[in-house]
């Protein structure tokens, strides 16, 4: 698998990889700094990217779980099989992802363009409040530990892995005392020994 674990969406990978104790070698590639050697891999340059033993290539993080999940088999699988669970857990990940989808553009609006933008600047400051607000009403409404029950899933991973990620990438807008739940949720998770293994700090793409 290629990709740092400073990004949620190979730290997310990762974290289920390991729990489905699946085998799998690392190259920490970095998408600025390797980008060639990725691209070989990957026409998006991006990561996560799974080079499979047959020398398939898997792109994004939901495509790779997706595919790893159907590998476990229906016993082990981070998400719940049967509906309207299934499809709700899937949203709360798609959302936790999508606004690190954000975060990630964000940063390198800021940190890579000249003059910033007061539009988007507003529009990720909203978009981070409305996901952030969104998901903290959620994990208050959980009648489980976890959204996965009393075992942790792929809702609950997306989630911790986006705030770890966004916390790091930007601390102004993520001050975690605004939610409390989630702040619960991610820190009981972050403690765990899969959470520990699978991590890197954050490293601004240079
Ligand atoms: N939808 C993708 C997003 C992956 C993504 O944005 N990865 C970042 C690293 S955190 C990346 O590769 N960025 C380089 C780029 O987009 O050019 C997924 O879920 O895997």
């Amino acid at each position: 698998m290629i990709g740092q674990y400073d990004s949620s969406f190979v730290r997310r990978v990762g974290i289920a990889a390991r729990i489905y104790e699946f085998d799998f070698e690392h190259r920490p590639w970095s998408v600025f700094a390797d980008k060639d050697k990725i691209a070989k891999y990957n026409p998006l340059s991006r990561v996560p990217t799974l080079v499979l033993d047959n020398g398939d290539v898997l792109v994004d993080s939901n495509t790779i779980i997706d595919f790893l999940d159907r590998k476990a088999g229906a016993e082990p699988a981070l998400f719940p099989t049967s509906e309207p669970s299934r499809y709700q857990q899937m949203n709360i990940a798609s959302i936790a992802t999508g606004i690190a989808e954000k975060g990630v553009a964000r940063f390198y609006e800021v940190a890579m363009y000249e003059r910033d933008s007061t539009v988007l600047k507003q529009r990720f400051a909203d978009q981070v409040t409305g996901v952030m607000d969104y998901l903290e009403n959620a994990c208050l409404k959980l009648d489980k530990q976890y959204w996965f029950g009393d075992e942790f899933g792929h809702a609950d991973i997306a989630v911790t892995c986006m705030i770890a990620h966004m916390k790091a990438s930007h601390p102004a807008e993520f001050d975690m005392k605004k939610w409390p739940a989630l702040s619960a949720l991610s820190e009981g998770l972050e403690a765990k020994a899969v959470f520990r293994d699978i991590y890197q700090s954050f490293i601004a793409p240079t």
